[in-house]
């Protein structure tokens, strides 16, 4: 049985390449215990295990491009489909373009419940590019391997997601953070905002 929609917390963490939403999202999960709903690692899961739809992401992954609406869409379906009567979830790195809020939106009212907020965190772009070149040296991620590739990530960032913030400040669901500072004082202050839309 599904739970009233007033029950469910869904959050989406915003952000930029590298602005810290994959780090604040494993921490914010177990606080307020969601289901942690990551595109990113959805994708190198695939990889990983070489399945059709790991292939095809990593042509696009391995360039700095989003991959295409309709993939995406399809495999959040299905994360969503697994989880549906928990207390809510954290979607991090989804959605990424109007397409895919607009898609988000549909499946939610489906299951009688909604985003609750984004949650944005705000990072220079010269930090960022710091952030993602320091974990191409361990993280064996070929996105992160070189500048090119980073700042063509900040890039689509800009022309394609960025826009999402009018998306969600129309429906008064947009919240920014700082999001230059150390992991705790940065789920500090994503923590006061979480409180204060529970209520
Ligand atoms: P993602 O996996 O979402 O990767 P990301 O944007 O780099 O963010 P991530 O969460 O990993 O990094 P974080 O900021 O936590 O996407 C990768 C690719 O997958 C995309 O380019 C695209 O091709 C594809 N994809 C994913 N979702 C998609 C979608 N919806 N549609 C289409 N394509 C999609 O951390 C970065 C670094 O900063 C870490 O090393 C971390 O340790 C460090 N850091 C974090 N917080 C810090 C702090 N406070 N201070 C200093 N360093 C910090």
């Amino acid at each position: 049985k599904l739970k009233e929609s007033s029950n469910m917390t869904n959050l989406v963490l915003f952000g930029p390449p590298g602005a810290g939403k994959g780090t604040q999202a494993n921490i914010l999960k177990e606080s307020y215990q969601l289901k942690h709903i990551s595109t990113g690692d959805v994708f190198r899961y695939n990889i990983k295990n070489q399945t059709e739809l790991g292939n095809l992401a990593k042509s696009y992954m391995d360039k700095g491009q989003l991959v295409p609406d309709e993939v995406t869409i399809n495999m959040l379906n299905a994360e969503v489909e697994k989880d549906i009567n928990g207390n809510g979830f954290i979607f991090d790195g989804f959605p990424r373009t109007v397409a895919q809020a607009e898609a988000l939106a549909e499946l939610l009212d489906e299951k009688g419940t909604e985003v609750s907020a984004m949650i944005a965190l705000e990072v220079d772009d010269e930090i960022l590019v710091q952030r993602l070149l320091e974990r191409g040296k361990t993280s064996g991620r070929p996105d992160d391997a070189n500048e090119e590739v980073i700042r063509k990530r900040i890039r689509v960032y800009y022309e394609e997601t960025a826009i999402l913030k009018q998306f969600y400040l129309k429906q008064d669901k947009y919240y920014g953070v700082d999001g230059v500072g150390s992991v705790n004082e940065i789920t500090q202050r994503l923590s006061e905002v979480i409180e204060k839309i529970k209520k």
